[in-house]
């Protein structure tokens, strides 16, 4: 009979998942005994990037992939990016060592003593296999679990001497199986919300994440135009992807991240239509009504808990690419008048020394049309929303749970998993430094990002926080004397710094021709940029 392992990497290959991010220990490396020729494995330097360039090609690849971790110390290194993945719905499959059976019970070193409650709030499932035969069964079920809708993390782990254990007859049954999941909403419930949309006298749609990662985006935009729909993203911190092209006439724009502000700006619909979103992923809490005075607001959603948990509203819990489809073979052309057309990227006086509103402005010049942006610039993404206008599916990422670490390391998964795509990943110089050995994974798998560094010296947004939440004297905001080039030199990065509008235009064309990663550090003004 086969081994453990030969059954597990048998239904890694069959599932397509034949790229294994991960950060080896001695508990690890029975499983990587002979690894095959036909797989990859990325090595990552800390688990948290492990698991970070895990969700980024799990997401840019629309498939579940492996992140095999340490024990406990390495689980407790990657729960950060973990609770990431489960805000972006991102199918990762963690993995990780564990002691040999005969030695768990004495607590030998590197045992993790409590290995599935140690995970357990940030994956949809955790388990230890009762016996070596049942873990490919046990790795069966957890890819399954991680791809059903709601897509996310989960974890198994494997004690270190299972892997030359003989399976039993019969398992490979198992292990061929495919379990399908996108379910539309029943005729019914798209009858009344087609009548509910046609019948509204002044409608609004928010598109948020899982319609990119639904492939319901073209579905989006017809529907939007076939219903003169004005468009809005949901707020920016907590919506990890981008479902509907920002260069749209029928693009509004983003919708604030607070209870109050958002009723202000929906102010004047009478229905709310969101697909593919939480209902919303506030932040600052700035109380208010929660709906504008006599709107209703439906979501579609295939997350049960996000349909559950929303103060608000009439939820339907289904498919939402499929759904938006059924939505709109069932209405007619609206007659109403088309939306206002979009009032565009906002025109940015120039500045010096630069801000980040310009420096995106510049980026805007030179971006690719089929580029994919990563983003961790806290103080300036909606700068780079405004200016950037991604208006192509796959072409925007996020931490949706607001944790960084994510963007660095998520820019090398998304390059592998999307290679003949342009990958420019916009970071923060504090937000950097969360994934900071990333770019070595970048340097080693050669994956040719675009690494582009703002550079304000300081917690820009935490600063823009103390002022809303009223604190003063608070420390830690500052970020004197950090070279970010030269420490991704030391990766092995090309990097190099530009001051001034030109000198950024022409290193970042440069680094986009390029089939290595570089990287561009831009000293910027301090504060926000909002435009
Ligand atoms: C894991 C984690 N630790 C801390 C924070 C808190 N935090 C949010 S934004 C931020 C500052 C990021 O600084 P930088 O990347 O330089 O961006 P800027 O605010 O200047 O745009 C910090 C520390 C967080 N979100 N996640």
């Amino acid at each position: 009979m086969p081994t453990v392992r030969d059954a597990s990497f048998d239904l890694f290959r069959a599932q397509g998942m034949t790229t294994i991010f991960g950060n080896p220990g001695s508990t690890e490396l029975p499983m990587l005994a002979d690894f095959p020729g036909d797989f990859r494995y990325v090595l990552g330097l800390q688990e948290a990037v492990v698991v970070g360039m895990a969700d980024g090609f799990a997401q840019a690849s629309g498939r579940p992939t492996i992140a095999n971790l340490h024990t406990a110390p390495g689980v407790g290194n990657a729960m950060g990016a973990i609770s990431t993945a489960q805000a972006n719905h991102s199918p990762v499959v963690v993995t990780a060592g564990q002691q040999v059976r005969a030695q768990m019970t004495m607590e030998a070193l590197l045992t993790n003593r409590e290995a599935t409650g140690m995970v357990q709030p940030l994956v949809k499932w955790a388990y230890e296999p009762p016996r070596a035969e049942d873990v490919p069964l046990a790795l069966t079920r957890s890819i399954h679990m991680a791809s059903l809708p709601p897509r996310g993390p989960v974890f198994v782990s494997i004690p270190m001497d299972d892997w030359e254990v003989e399976v039993e007859e019969g398992a490979g049954e198992a292990l061929k199986r495919g379990v399908e999941g996108r379910a539309v909403a029943s005729p019914d419930s798209v009858t009344r919300l087609a009548a509910q949309l046609d019948e509204a006298s002044n409608p609004v749609l928010v598109v948020g994440p899982d319609v990119d990662a639904g492939g319901g985006w073209d579905t989006a935009v017809a529907l939007a135009e076939r219903q003169r729909l004005p468009v809005w993203a949901p707020p920016a911190p907590g919506s990890g992807r981008i479902g509907f092209p920002e260069s749209h006439p029928n693009f509004r724009g983003v919708l604030p991240p607070a209870i109050g502000p958002v009723a202000q700006t929906l102010e004047g619909h009478d229905l709310i239509l969101v697909a593919g979103s939480s209902v919303f992923p506030y932040y600052p809490h700035i109380p208010g009504p929660l709906l504008p005075e006599g709107a209703n607001l439906v979501a579609i959603t295939s997350d049960p808990d996000e349909a559950a948990r929303a103060p608000m509203g009439h939820a339907i819990l289904a498919d939402v690419g499929l759904t938006l489809k059924a939505l709109l073979g069932a209405v007619p052309e609206s007659s109403r008048p088309a939306p206002e057309p979009s009032p565009g990227p906002t025109e940015i006086p120039p500045a010096d020394p630069l801000d980040s509103s310009t420096v995106h402005t510049v980026l805007a010049e030179v971006f690719p049309e089929d580029g994919i942006v990563v983003v961790e610039s806290p103080a300036s993404t909606l700068a780079l929303r405004n200016q950037l206008r991604v208006s192509r599916p796959g072409g925007y990422y996020v931490s949706s749970g607001g944790g960084l670490g994510f963007g660095l390391a998520a820019a090398v998964g998304v390059q592998l998993a999307q290679p003949d795509r342009p990958v420019v990943c916009v970071l923060g110089e504090g937000s950097a430094q969360y994934a900071i050995t990333g770019f070595w994974s970048a340097v080693a798998y050669e994956a040719p990002v675009t690494f582009l560094v703002l550079h304000n010296s300081e917690y820009a947004i935490l600063k823009w926080f103390a002022e809303v939440e009223e604190v003063t004297g608070a420390p830690g905001l500052d970020l004197p004397g950090l070279d970010v080039a030269a420490v991704a030199a030391g990766y092995g990065v090309e990097s190099r710094r530009a001051t001034g509008r030109d000198e950024v235009a022409d290193a970042l064309a440069r680094a986009l021709a390029s089939s290595k990663p570089q990287l561009i550090e831009v000293p910027v003004a301090p504060g926000m940029s909002l435009f």
